[in-house]
């Protein structure tokens, strides 16, 4: 029938949630759930590690402490730390070079006009990342040489952080084309487990995607939707962050490749999700006793939005789009969809965020 006159009245006025208004605001953004230390629960395997502990300590303390427009902290990393380093990096290489998808393992840049009659910039990514930011199998790079290189790739920065953040506050960043990474390592006794954010997952998982102008894009577009969201909507958009920048994977022709930064930085969810058949090893690995592959379902970010996940295993339920352009159209459709009061845009010349009401 006829709608009443309810369902055509405008959204009432509301509060919305606090949200940094300018990238300096970010400094407010403190509130880590684990507090920097007591993460490490029984379960963690630096747990019953004292020096482990006070050198994680250590490391969170620089993050804890950093400001908007300081230079970013450098860490010596020690012997033993480099070891870990080499063995998840000397590990993953190979892996990447068969199953990591095309845009973590190449780039292109959009040339000034002025360069438009030359062939387009384009390569292998890691070279670029070995020349320009450290990576090295016996160097840990430093945030500083990363972050400078992806400003001048597709604008984003690092920022240090202490370890997990709310997903409203981890995402409202990303609205700033800033990206919160750790700086610590994971502990040495088992180099090729984690159960949380380090280093070898900031840097061999998210990174080299952050230098691709469309992912950057695409990883903004995410932050810009969480500004002032609700609960729910910040969970739903936390959820579609998961399944794709975490644990997404794109179709290559035949082939399933990784591209969210959980698999590619975990050689036993990169066997788990791209392998045609899962060796039964990897699946004891990560629990999957009864289930021989993970369920690939399309990129569809609203069912993303509404499926469970498991943070212990791995994934029984993972979602594959055709392309990274087609993962950023589906996702843009879906960050339209959501109710706002308002459009926050980010004007990248004052780093503040303005807001259009809406019609
Ligand atoms: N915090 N430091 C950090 N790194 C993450 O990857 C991260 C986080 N907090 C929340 C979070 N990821 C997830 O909720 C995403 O799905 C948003
Ligand atoms: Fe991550």
């Amino acid at each position: 029938g006829l709608p009443g006159v309810y369902d055509v009245l405008p959204e009432t006025p509301r509060e919305v949630p606090w949200f940094p208004m300018n990238i300096r605001e970010l400094d407010l953004t403190v509130d880590t759930l684990d507090g920097g230390t007591e993460l490490i629960n029984e379960d963690h395997p630096g747990f019953n590690d004292p020096a482990y502990r006070e050198r994680r300590f250590e490391i969170v303390s620089l993050a804890k402490a950093y400001k908007h427009g300081e230079k970013l902290p450098r860490v010596r990393y020690t012997e033993q730390e480099t070891a870990t380093w080499q063995a998840v990096y000397e590990r993953l290489g190979s892996l990447h070079d068969k199953w990591a998808c095309r845009e973590y393992r190449s780039y292109s840049t959009s040339l000034p006009l002025y360069d438009l009659c030359r062939q387009p910039d384009e390569g292998e990514m890691l070279p670029q990342m070995e020349k320009y930011c450290g990576y090295a199998v016996n160097n840990i790079p430093q945030l500083g040489d990363i972050s400078d290189f992806l400003q001048q790739r597709t604008g984003f920065t690092l920022r240090p952080i202490s370890g997990l953040l709310s997903a409203r506050d981890f995402l409202n960043a990303l609205a700033f084309r800033v990206f919160y990474s750790t700086q610590y390592i994971r502990h040495h006794g088992n180099p090729f487990y984690t159960p949380e954010p380090d280093i070898c997952h900031e840097l061999l998982g998210h990174v080299p995607l952050f230098a691709n102008p469309a992912f950057a894009d695409f990883s903004q577009e995410i932050g810009l939707a969480s500004l002032a969201a609700t609960d729910e909507d910040v969970a739903k958009l936390a959820a579609v962050y998961w399944f794709t920048v975490e644990f997404g994977l794109l179709r290559e022709g035949e082939d399933v490749k990784a591209f969210g930064a959980g698999v590619l930085s975990s050689f036993g969810e990169m066997e788990w999700a791209c392998a045609d058949v899962p060796s039964q090893e990897c699946r004891e690995m990560g629990s999957m006793k009864e289930q021989l592959k993970p369920i690939l379902r399309p990129l569809d970010p609203l069912e993303a939005s509404k499926q469970e996940y498991p943070i212990t295993t791995y994934q029984p339920v993972m979602f594959c789009a055709e392309s990274l352009e087609d993962a950023e159209f589906r996702i843009a459709q879906f960050c339209d969809s959501l109710t706002r009061p308002f459009f926050p845009q980010y004007d990248p010349l004052t780093q503040t965020i303005r807001v259009t009401k809406a019609i």
